[in-house]
């Protein structure tokens, strides 16, 4: 990482080794320690995600900021997934695939509405991992081919996605594993990472995927390119919301063509209920053949200016095309389609000058703000981590130096000083740990308790907006009683309540929820942090005692609290919940339905006969609007089982496991922090007495490192190590 020199440490942990055999422990230590800043700083990256309404140009212009032409543009609404960008030593792409019961779940909730509709075997739940089961998908799908296509347009949706499971499975069936698996990509296989985005039969079976860069633009930054927030699927929309929840910067990509849209508002709303209006960058993606002079371009930003105010005081606009910088500043050869496109730009467009002056203000911006985060999170706990290790190392050397020149009386103090020391870690540890057992016990119990309140019947903002929406919910247009479509109006009910559902759910629950969970996180953090302080402040204090016994550099003072961040655990969103048991839901409907039919037609058929003269379409009506109600709730019904299916998840799978993450990761750090403080006694003077035989060889190079190691923290800052007081008169 940049910012601190870590690879200089590394190296520098390496020439130390060289010097000394018998102390593989300890360097390897050092070396873990190194690891785990260099895997935090990692986590602590600004999270840039690009986002925008389908074909707004997020791609291009992610694409643009890579300097090549890599994301695949016009990816497409079937296909859309994350990808996501971060710097790596190598180029190389990692793809994540879904997990097998998650493909079955799809899998089978995609077939029982299909199966309903056509009245086939709705007790089958095929699996896709089953021969049997994928030749019995296969001849359903054909035997119904015709049906499909004509009478069912509307469970297109569902067709084309078995089809494509079906389609897709032997090349990909190797990846899969009962838990989400990963397919690494190295260098010139990275382009293939586009097969998988672009074809549907692939793109089915993926989480999402990762694509690791040497660029400097990623040394601090991830940057995400997202699916289009419009697409006909809510759940695309769930997965970008869950990963904004993670970001500290986001780009808004919007059209020059089309500007703000009705699907931007939802998209705006979340943003505002996340909090990340302050920290969004509204990119005016301009098309260059769309406008025919410079005034015409600003007009537009000028509007756009306008609409965006409605929403934050001062937004930050740029105008830029994404295609033409990606076009004329990529790293790759250009085609010669794109050669002439961009003579043809050059020769026509007004807006080419005033289009670099904003990228490049967009860049600058980019990187002051990628930097100050990264200041900011050095200075929060990185960079005192590596200042520590740093003087643990600057000790071992002084040691090991002053112990080749001193008596054995003086050696003996230092041995018993340095035994203290391990001695007073163990027991930090030791109490350290003890003090996070009963914090998980204690913060288990106040989870359930926050959790349950958020979605306590009574006073829930989710609860109630949820009940509310079913008791509003209207029947779509088209339903007639008649027995022999009663299951095609099932799954019309079923579907259109569904999607209803998880519109509303997306677009009005999962940010409020989101948020509110954010805030339990970080109590909960504030709690740990307070109990690990102690522990962790001695660990600067525990080698007072050693510069006690020689004038070593001063220690960083001990810290009010130590960072922490909480871990990612894979996020579950509610609306994904909804979409579970969509085999027992819908069969449940069904045979309500047709319960109620049954009951209710006879007594509508009566009383139609008694009431000759009544108007047949307001008792059609009427029976539509009772049949309604008992719907509903059932539906409520239903809802109600998934709430608490997902509050049980929120709890355990989610909070629980991140604390119990968490505090895994605290207990490894402090051990980390403490095996580097440890110096290994026994080693060292086995070392030494090695040393002594060919002493000439050692002291020159141990005096050379000693002075690289000694001014390595000024390249931070940090005051140079001070040298022992001993040792000036051994110096030249
Ligand atoms: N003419 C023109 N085409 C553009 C412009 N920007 C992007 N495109 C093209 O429009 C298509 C969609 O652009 P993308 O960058 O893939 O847009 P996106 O927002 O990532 O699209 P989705 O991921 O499908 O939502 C691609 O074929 C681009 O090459 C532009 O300014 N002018
Ligand atoms: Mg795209």
């Amino acid at each position: 990482m940049k910012g601190l020199p870590l690879e200089e440490t590394r190296q520098y942990i390496q020439e130390l080794r060289k010097l000394f055999h018998h102390a593989p422990s300890q360097f390897q230590a050092w070396e873990n320690a190194l690891d785990t800043i260099q895997k935090r700083l990692q986590e602590n990256m600004v999270r840039l995600a690009i986002i925008g309404t389908i074909k707004s140009g997020k791609s291009s212009l992610s694409n643009a900021l890579l300097k090549q032409d890599l994301l695949k543009r016009g990816a497409g609404v079937l296909t859309s997934i994350i990808t996501r960008v971060r710097y790596g030593s190598s180029p190389g792409a990692s793809i994540r695939f879904k997990s097998w019961p998650t493909i079955d779940q799809e899998v089978q909730n995609a077939y029982v509405i299909l199966a309903q509709a056509v009245h086939h075997d709705l007790d089958r739940s095929p699996s896709l991992n089953k021969p049997e089961d994928r030749q019995f998908l296969k001849e359903f799908l054909e035997k119904h081919s015709i049906e499909f296509s004509e009478q069912y347009e509307n469970l297109n949706q569902e067709r084309i996605l078995l089809e494509s499971f079906l389609q897709g499975y032997s090349a990909i069936h190797g990846y899969l594993k009962d838990a989400e698996s990963n397919l690494f990509l190295k260098e010139e296989e990275l382009q293939r990472h586009q097969e998988f985005v672009s074809q549907k039969e692939y793109a089915v079976y993926m989480q999402d995927i990762q694509l690791d860069l040497p660029l400097d633009i990623l040394s601090r930054l991830e940057i995400s390119d997202c699916q289009g927030s419009d697409s006909p699927n809510p759940h695309h929309f769930a997965m970008v919301q869950s990963y904004l929840a993670q970001c500290s910067l986001v780009i808004y990509v919007i059209s020059s063509r089309t500007g703000l849209r009705q699907a931007d508002l939802v998209l705006l709303q979340t943003l505002k209920q996340l909090g990340l209006l302050q920290h969004t960058l509204f990119v005016i993606n301009l098309d260059f053949t769309e406008h025919e002079s410079l005034e015409d371009a600003q007009r537009v930003l000028k509007q756009q200016e306008i609409d965006l105010r409605q929403w934050v005081g001062q937004p930050r606009i740029f105008g830029v095309s994404a295609l033409y910088q990606l076009f004329s500043q990529s790293s790759s050869p250009r085609s010669p389609r794109v050669e002439s496109q961009l003579q043809l730009w050059r020769m026509v467009t007004p807006l080419i000058e005033y289009h670099q002056k904003q990228w490049a203000q967009l860049e600058d911006i980019l990187q002051e703000y990628a930097i100050q985060h990264a200041e900011e999170v050095i200075q929060k706990s990185e960079a005192s981590h590596w200042y520590y290790l740093i003087q643990k190392i600057w000790e071992f050397t002084e040691s090991a130096h002053q112990a080749n020149h001193e008596d054995t009386q003086q050696l003996q103090k230092l041995q018993e000083t340095m035994q203290k020391r391990n001695q007073e870690l163990q027991e930090a540890h030791q109490s350290l740990q003890a003090a996070l057992n009963g914090a998980y016990k204690q913060l288990r119990q106040t989870v359930g308790y926050d959790v349950n309140l958020l979605f306590e019947k009574d006073s829930s903002f989710i609860v109630s907006q949820l009940h509310q929406f079913i008791q509003n919910y209207q029947l779509p247009s088209g339903f007639s009683a008649s027995e022999d479509n009663l299951s095609m109006q099932t799954i019309k009910f079923y579907k259109n309540l569904q999607h209803q559902l998880l519109i509303f759910v997306t677009e009005e629950l999962n940010a409020p929820l989101l948020d509110h969970l954010k805030s339990l996180q970080n109590k909960y953090l504030e709690h740990l942090q307070k109990i690990c302080a102690p522990a962790f402040n001695l660990l600067p204090q525990t080698a007072t005692s050693h510069s006690e016994v020689h004038d070593v550099s001063p220690l960083l003072p001990p810290q009010d609290e130590i960072s922490l961040q909480f871990p990612e655990v894979s996020f579950v969103m509610f609306s994904s919940t909804l979409d579970c048991h969509a085999r027992e839901k819908l069969k449940s409907f069904y045979l309500l339905g047709k319960r109620l039919f049954q009951k209710k037609l006879s007594v509508f058929q009566t009383q139609k006969d008694k009431n000759a003269e009544q108007d047949p379409t307001l008792m059609d009506q009427q029976f539509w609007e009772e049949l309604l109600v008992q719907l509903k709730q059932d539906a409520s019904h239903s809802l109600e089982f998934d709430i608490l299916n997902y509050r049980e998840n929120i709890k355990y799978l989610y909070l629980c496991k991140g604390l119990e993450l968490l505090i895994e990761s605290i207990i490894k750090q402090f051990t980390l922090q403490m095996e580097s403080a440890l110096i290994d006694c026994d080693n060292l003077y086995q070392n030494l007495q090695d040393a002594q035989q060919k002493k000439e060889d050692f002291l020159p190079r141990l005096n050379e490192l000693r002075e690289i190691l000694q001014d390595l923290p000024t390249q931070t800052g940090f005051p140079a190590l001070l040298r022992l007081e001993s040792d000036k008169s051994t110096l030249p």
